[in-house]
């Protein structure tokens, strides 16, 4: 490629990349009344800026080649930050490793924009593989910490090169640029992934929730999500977990479970938003469902909305990993207003709004999961027989 194709080639990508990056996004017309998807995936791959894809020097790049690709971006941690919002993205290279990246937006529906690097996290030790799935925490002791998977190899197992450990890697930082890395979270189980740090302190001491697993990754190898108390952040031990929301037979999260964002503080309770996984013909099945904790007591779930709140649709039930929602970002503003963010099939992320009290009235109206079809027709029959005279 000629010195000028070459130039007029880069100018055209330059055009097309602000394109994307102002395109407008509007919530799309049908809504189910909880919440409202978007047109618009706010994060892809393409999102990420050319400097981290292309060489723009002519003399090592005469054929302007993408030189170190972007697969995807997508399960988020999420908070205010000056007003904007900000995303923390888990970004995938072409070579299947994820690493951590802020992307910044005013409106939090549109206009995402990366910051000029990746986030560098200090390594713990070589061995750790891959980072992804960042909870953001703004805690009250006055840092902001970041929870996340740190997985390896299980070198117990050599033989087996998909024989992996998922651990919950600890860090914590003011700017969201320089990072402390902090020592990974112990608990009496092997496998620890989802878990996030909870905002308050109770009872003077670190409140985490946890998600045990026996194994790195197969359904029914951990009862649920965990709960657990700790004295010390920089070395967090937790040495008794209580499953506070349990897997069942026949529901959204029959297989396996975990929390997603940090909780909200309402004036009912600590609102939730998590994902549950069952497994089909078909390969796993991951959908988001809602709950409310006490305020007094963050461990008990004092509402349980029955079935999935979100589950994937149209475009985001394919991807590589297909059928799968899956969120790790939330923001509510002082006036209510709520953004969820969420992966789609490990592929992208998408917006969804709504508000504190549409999620409260969510929680509180919604009945719980009656357990048995016989129950369940029970349910929807009192519902219309209530309808039918309004007619
Ligand atoms: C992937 C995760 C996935 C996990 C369990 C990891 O290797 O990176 O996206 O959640 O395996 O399947
Ligand atoms: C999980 C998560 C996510 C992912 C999902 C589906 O275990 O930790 O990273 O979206 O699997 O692959």
């Amino acid at each position: 490629m000629t010195k000028t194709t070459f130039a007029k080639k880069l100018k055209q990508l330059q055009q097309q990349h602000v394109q994307l990056i102002r395109r407008k996004n509007r919530p799309q017309k049908k809504g189910n009344g909880i919440f409202d998807r978007y047109e618009n995936p706010v994060l892809t791959a393409e999102h990420t800026p050319l400097t981290w894809r292309y060489d723009f020097d002519h003399s090592s790049n005469p054929h302007l080649m993408t030189r170190l690709g972007i697969n995807c971006v997508f399960n988020v941690g999420a908070m205010e930050w000056n007003g904007n919002i900000v995303l923390m993205a888990r970004v995938e290279g072409w070579d299947r490793k994820s690493f951590f990246a802020v992307a910044e937006s005013k409106s939090g529906v549109d206009n995402f924009q990366f910051w000029d690097y990746p986030m560098r996290m200090p390594e713990l030790e070589a061995k750790e593989t891959n980072l992804y799935d960042m909870r953001l925490v703004r805690h009250e002791d006055g840092w902001i910490y970041g929870l996340f998977c740190a997985e390896r190899h299980d070198d117990s197992k050599p033989q087996d090169l998909s024989a992996a450990i998922a651990r919950c890697g600890v860090a914590r930082t003011k700017d969201l640029v320089k990072w402390e890395r902090l020592a990974d979270l112990k608990t009496p189980a092997l496998h620890q992934r989802n878990c996030v740090l909870h905002p308050e302190f109770v009872n003077g001491k670190y409140a985490f929730y946890t998600r045990p697993m026996a194994d790195f990754a197969a359904t029914g190898s951990g009862d649920g999500i965990g709960w657990g108390l700790c004295d010390d952040i920089a070395n967090a031990v937790i040495k008794k977990e209580s499953i506070i929301d349990p897997r069942f037979y026949h529901s959204i999260k029959e297989g396996k479970n975990g929390l997603g964002p940090v909780p909200i503080k309402t004036e009912k309770g600590w609102l939730h938003l998590a994902h549950g996984v069952r497994n089909t013909a078909a390969g796993m099945r991951y959908v988001l469902y809602v709950f409310l904790c006490d305020l007094k007591d963050p461990s008990k779930q004092i509402s349980a909305p029955g079935g999935y709140f979100m589950a994937p649709e149209n475009d985001e039930r394919v991807g590589d990993v297909s059928n799968v929602v899956f969120a790790n970002g939330w923001v509510a503003r002082q006036n209510g207003d709520m953004f969820i963010y969420y992966g789609s099939s490990d592929t992208r992320t998408h917006v969804a709004t709504t508000t504190v009290e549409k999620l409260l009235d969510y929680c509180e109206n919604t009945p719980p999961d009656a357990m048995r079809s016989k129950l369940c027709v029970d349910q929807r029959c009192e519902l219309i027989r209530k309808n039918l005279p309004l007619l």
